[in-house]
């Protein structure tokens, strides 16, 4: 049997109750198979592929906290440290109550091949919690955020692993954790990213995973000899990747006519309002519902099973921004129906596997997370950087640098699928680009 088979087997076989790393791994074994094949006798003495599936270590622990009631409240906090091999473990920290062992793990994985394409010296890894910051107080925020620091705080720091935001969890919770670590580890040091502007955040992560999705974009479109102005993009989610996506996208000159949310989604054929949305996501914290309330050419509809939501619409771009698996094989066929002519994740795993290979299948040009949102973990390393050297840039230099990055991105993803004679294949090409830099460091580093 291949060595790719082989681990695949052994992968399901030991994580049989976790659906979305299997699937993660899934999808990055088979595109390995070139690379494997051609270093077969090589990996499999080393157990490459064993190792570099199985996290270096997986923290699950217990979150007591008080609600506003007096009551307590339990929930469960995870970080799994992936792997190190090229830099302290990097990666955020999730708060949505369908967190659990296989998202997180799913995740920490893809991590590992993110960070190494950025080019910037970080491992993988990542971390939440089933809390659900929904309907919650500030200061019931602030509790949970303090207990689940008191624990992770004796697992991280600067040079060990270094925590940052992803769903649920935003400035406002990086803030909070950010005070119990200083009081508990009694040390000033960039051990989070994400961070507020005055106290060592940098300019530019907030917007930089949807500029960063968009830069990437933009190179992509260019090089098929195509340009962004005028292009009709569908977006899903209306969090941070989506607002700046969306952001970006208009300053692009594209139309950005789709955002949802975990209860429905906004088709606006005006284009979407940024300053609006960010009233409504950012300010609010309200539903799209006030979105649609605040503007006429907007409608609002409720999600139901089974139906497309963002993906129904005849645009150019799709670009998913929400969570994993919310792109499926009937949205992919209605995307290419209506004529989609690019494809990019700005979310973790969006688009299913049978949906991915329905866009290849039929030339879209699709890329995938680990290359179209390397952008905010790539500015989060800029962010340890600044940290690190105790200055700060400014927004244009942090933004050039991203852009220069995300073009780049582009350009490994290219490169990697040619050489490996499956041009086009932007999947291939980013798992193919980040594995080739993190092996290497492995067998360079010994059996550890
Ligand atoms: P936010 O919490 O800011 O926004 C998440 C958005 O997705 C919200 O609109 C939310 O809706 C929606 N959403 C979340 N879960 C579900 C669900 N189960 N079903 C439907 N909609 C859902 O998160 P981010 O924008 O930071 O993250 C979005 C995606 O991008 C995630 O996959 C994340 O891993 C990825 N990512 C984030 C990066 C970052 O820097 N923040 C970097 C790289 C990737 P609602 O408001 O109703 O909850
Ligand atoms: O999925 C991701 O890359 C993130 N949520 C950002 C991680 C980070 O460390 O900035």
């Amino acid at each position: 049997m291949a060595y790719v088979d082989e681990v695949l087997e052994k992968v399901k076989a030991k994580n049989a109750d976790q659906p979305e790393f299997i699937q993660a791994v899934t999808e990055v074994l088979n595109s390995l198979r070139p690379v494997v094949d051609a270093n077969e006798a090589q990996y499999r003495k080393l157990a490459i592929l064993e190792r570099i599936t199985e996290p270096d270590r997986q923290i699950m622990f217990r979150v007591p906290w008080l609600d506003d009631n007096g009551n307590v409240q339990v929930n469960r906090g995870f970080r799994v440290q992936f792997n190190n091999s090229i830099g302290p473990y990097k990666g955020g920290i999730r708060l949505h109550p369908s967190v659990n062992l296989s998202i997180i793990k799913f995740l920490g994985f893809e991590q590992v091949f993110k960070n190494s394409l950025t080019t910037l010296p970080i491992g993988g890894g990542k971390g939440g919690s089933d809390f659900d910051p929904k309907g919650k107080s500030d200061n019931e925020i602030m509790k949970f955020c303090q207990s689940f620091m008191t624990e992770l705080s004796k697992y991280i720091g600067a040079d060990t692993d270094v925590p940052a935001g992803d769903i649920g969890t935003g400035a406002r919770e990086i803030g909070f954790m950010f005070g119990q670590y200083k009081r508990i580890r009694d040390l000033y040091e960039g051990v989070l990213t994400g961070k507020g502007l005055t106290y060592g955040g940098s300019l530019a992560r907030t917007e930089a995973t949807g500029y960063g999705l968009l830069y990437l974009t933009e190179e992509m479109v260019k090089c098929h000899g195509d340009k962004m102005e005028g292009k009709v993009v569908a977006i899903s989610g209306s969090g941070n990747v989506a607002i700046y996506a969306t952001q970006k996208a208009q300053q692009l000159g594209a139309k950005v006519v789709t955002v949802s949310d975990s209860t429905g989604w906004i088709y606006d054929e005006e284009g979407i309002d940024v300053e609006l949305l960010k009233e409504v996501k950012e300010v609010k914290r309200a539903r799209l519902t006030e979105y649609a309330a605040a503007k006429k050419s907007a409608q609002y509809f409720e999600k139901k099973n089974g139906e497309h939501g963002v993906w129904q619409y005849k645009v150019d771009i799709a670009l998913p921004c929400a969570t994993q698996n919310e792109l499926d094989i009937e949205d992919a066929k209605m995307l290419v129906a209506n004529g989609v002519k690019y494809v990019a994740e700005g979310a973790n795993m969006p688009t299913t596997i049978e949906a991915t290979e329905y866009f290849q299948a039929n030339n879209v040009p699709f890329v995938g997370g680990k290359a179209a949102n390397a952008g905010g973990v790539a500015t989060s390393a800029l962010e340890m950087s600044q940290n690190s050297e105790r200055l700060s840039w400014s927004f244009e230099e942090v933004d050039s640098k991203l852009k220069g990055i995300m073009v780049g991105i582009y350009h490994a993803i290219d490169d990697a699928a040619k050489k490996y004679g499956m041009e086009g294949n932007y999947v291939a090409g980013a798992n193919i680009a980040g594995f080739e830099k993190v092996v290497n460091a492995m067998i360079a580093q010994g059996v550890c």
